[in-house]
C-alpha cells in the first residue's frame, strides 16, 4: 500500500488589471484566467472560452480587464458555458436568449448555474455579475428587475443562508441586446460574504422594492489574503432608501462613504487591507446617462485619482440610481 502524503493546495491569488494591449496578446499569457472587452471596439466574439465581451458604451476607450492566476489555467466550452480553472479559481460565463421575460429567463440560467456549480470542483461563487436589457422596464412588482429577482431565487432552487451569498452586480444594457449574459468567479474554498453597516442587507430589503429581496453580499472577503476584497455593484443606497436623485455628485459622495464602509468591515477581517482605495484598487462606474460619463469620470480622477477605472454606460437597477460602482481592493 502507498500512502500519498497530503499536499495542501496553495492558496488562490487573483490579480485584476485594466490593461492597454491587443485581446490576443492578454490571451497568450497560460496563467490568464479571463479578459473582458466593453463596448463597440472590443472585439464581439473570441474563440478562447477565457475571452468575454461586455455589451456595456464606454466613455473614451475602456482597457481591457484582466484576471490572471498564480498557476497554468485549463479552460473549455461545455453546455454553452465557457469556463476556465486555475489556482484554485474558475471563471465561468453563459448567455440566454432573452425574450423578454426576465423572470423565465434568470430562472432558466441561474438553474444552469446551480447544476453547474454542485458539479464542479470549485463549487463557491465568490462573485457574480448579471447584465440584462431595459432592467429596469416596467411598473411596479413587473419591473424587469424585480421579475428578475424573482427567476434568480427560483433558478437557485432553495433559499441561500446569508453566509453564502456570494457578491454581485446586476446592470442594464442602455440599447437592447436580446441577451441576458451571467458570469462568475468561483473557487474550491468559500469565502466570507461581507454586509455593509450603512446599509439594510439586500435579503433583508422591505417588500416595497419587489416580492423577492435580491440575493447577494455587499462584498466578498475570499480565504485566501492573496486575493482582493470583492465589492458588489454599490449605489447611494443608505438603509434600504435610494439618496439623492437629484445630484450625481451626491450619488458618487454616498457611494464612496458606502465604499469606505465596506473596507472598515473587511478590515475588521484583514486588517493588513488598506483603509482607502488606492493603486491595488480597481473600480468600475456603471452610468445611467450618457452625458453623465465624463462627469463621473472626472470626479473618479478628482476624489480617487491613483485608482484605475473603467467608466461604463449602464443602467442601475432603480430608476433613480445614476450611477454604481463595483470592483476590488487590495
Ligand atoms: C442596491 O444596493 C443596488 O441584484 O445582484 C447592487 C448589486 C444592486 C447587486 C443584484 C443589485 C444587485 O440594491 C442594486
Amino acid at each position: 500500500m502507498s500512502v500519498l502524503p497530503t499536499v495542501a493546495s496553495p492558496a488562490a491569488a487573483l490579480r485584476v488589471d485594466y490593461v492597454d494591449a491587443p485581446a490576443p496578446v492578454v490571451l497568450a499569457d497560460p496563467r490568464l484566467l479571463a479578459v473582458f472587452g466593453f463596448g463597440a471596439t472590443a472585439p464581439a466574439h473570441l474563440d478562447d472560452p477565457r475571452y468575454l465581451h461586455v455589451a456595456l458604451p464606454v466613455h473614451g476607450t475602456a482597457p481591457l480587464e484582466a484576471w490572471r492566476v498564480e498557476a497554468e489555467v485549463t479552460c473549455g466550452r461545455e453546455d454553452g458555458i465557457a469556463w476556465s480553472t486555475g489556482g484554485g479559481l474558475q471563471f465561468g460565463a453563459l448567455e440566454v436568449v432573452d425574450d423578454g421575460d426576465s423572470e423565465a429567463t434568470a430562472a432558466a440560467a441561474y438553474a444552469r448555474l446551480q447544476r453547474w456549480l454542485a458539479a464542479s470542483d470549485h463549487p463557491h461563487p465568490l462573485r457574480i455579475w448579471n447584465y440584462l436589457d431595459a432592467i429596469t422596464a416596467g411598473e411596479g412588482d413587473a419591473e424587469r428587475y424585480r421579475r428578475f429577482c424573482v427567476g434568480r431565487a427560483r433558478g437557485i432552487g432553495r433559499a441561500l443562508a446569508p453566509g453564502e451569498l456570494p457578491a454581485a452586480t446586476a446592470i442594464g444594457h442602455p440599447q437592447p441586446t436580446g441577451r441576458f449574459q451571467l458570469y462568475w468567479l468561483a473557487a474550491r474554498d468559500a469565502g466570507t460574504p461581507l454586509e455593509n453597516p450603512r446599509q439594510v442587507q439586500a435579503w433583508r430589503y422591505p417588500r416595497q422594492y419587489g416580492p423577492q429581496p435580491p440575493g447577494f453580499a455587499r462584498a466578498l472577503l475570499p480565504a485566501s489574503t492573496a486575493m482582493p476584497l470583492l465589492v458588489s455593484g454599490t449605489a447611494a443606497v443608505v438603509g434600504h432608501a435610494s439618496r439623492h436623485g437629484d445630484s450625481l455628485e451626491a450619488q458618487l459622495e454616498e457611494i464612496l462613504a458606502n465604499l469606505h464602509s465596506l473596507i472598515a468591515t473587511a478590515r475588521a477581517h484583514r486588517p493588513t487591507l488598506p483603509p482607502q482605495p488606492g493603486p491595488d484598487a480597481r473600480l468600475k462606474a456603471y452610468v445611467r446617462d450618457a452625458e453623465a460619463l465624463p462627469r463621473v469620470d472626472a470626479w473618479l480622477a478628482a476624489h480617487l485619482p491613483d485608482v484605475p477605472r473603467i467608466v461604463l454606460h449602464g443602467h442601475v437597477c432603480r430608476r433613480e440610481l445614476r450611477v454604481e460602482i463595483d470592483g476590488c481592493h487590495a
